[in-house]
């Protein structure tokens, strides 16, 4: 017999047929010891369970003419965790950017969910600008950037909540000592449609790229 969870208030449960040569009706399952269902195949869904916990099952087989075998063997299996991770609000959403290194490294590369495209902006001017369209107004916690190479290391993260093309913007966010790789920033939930990164200062002489622009927060 095996065991499996499926989510976080199910186990799935398999167990091979019972070779009674009297002929086998049915299955009782057993959890830790408590008689849990019935079943006429050879598999059962535990249900209602309670989440991050271990529950162990055994069954036994019933047949033609009302007999219990012995239980099988026990199989353990933990359910899963309850929290769901966070979903990323500006995957495949709209990007607009200041500017474009190339036709490969558009602003929706930095909102596509691929760690392997990027959008980067040209070589050696500053200041650049990308940002994201949520689509509406989320209330935003946390913003990721996952750099390129061509890091910044003087900028802002700011918000808006105009309706079309934003023009009001605020600070949530600012550092003049970005060092690249991940910067993963923990903000006051705001309001917000649309989040740029505002890059006033950059970590080489290239431009700025990022591979992933991540946007976390709840629907508002
Ligand atoms: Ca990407
Ligand atoms: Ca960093």
């Amino acid at each position: 017999m095996t065991a499996a969870a499926s989510s976080s208030s199910q186990i799935n449960l398999t167990w091979s047929a019972s070779t009674d040569n009297v002929g086998v009706t049915g299955y009782q399952v057993y959890r830790a010891g408590t008689q849990v269902g019935t079943s006429t195949t050879t598999s059962y869904s535990d249900t209602g369970l309670t989440a991050s916990t271990s529950y162990s099952y055994t069954v036994k087989a019933i047949d033609a003419a009302g007999n219990l075998s012995g239980a099988s063997n026990t199989a353990t299996a933990t359910t899963n965790s309850g929290t769901t991770p966070p979903s990323n609000l500006a995957l495949n959403k709209t990007g607009v950017s200041s500017s474009n290194e190339g036709t490969s490294y558009t602003a929706a590369k930095a909102f596509d969910g691929n760690a392997t495209t990027r959008w980067a902006s040209v070589e050696g001017v500053d200041p650049q600008w990308i940002y994201v369209d949520l689509g509406s107004v989320k209330k935003i916690s946390q913003v990721k950037l996952s750099w390129e190479a061509a890091y910044g290391k003087s900028y802002k993260i700011q918000v808006s909540t105009d309706s079309g093309t934003p023009t009001n913007w605020t600070d949530v966010f600012s550092t003049t000592t970005g060092n690249g790789a991940i910067d993963d920033i923990s903000i006051a939930p705001q309001n917000a449609r649309y989040v740029r990164l505002y890059a006033t200062a950059r970590g080489t002489s290239y431009g700025y790229s990022l591979y992933e622009f991540e946007v976390y927060g709840t629907d508002s």
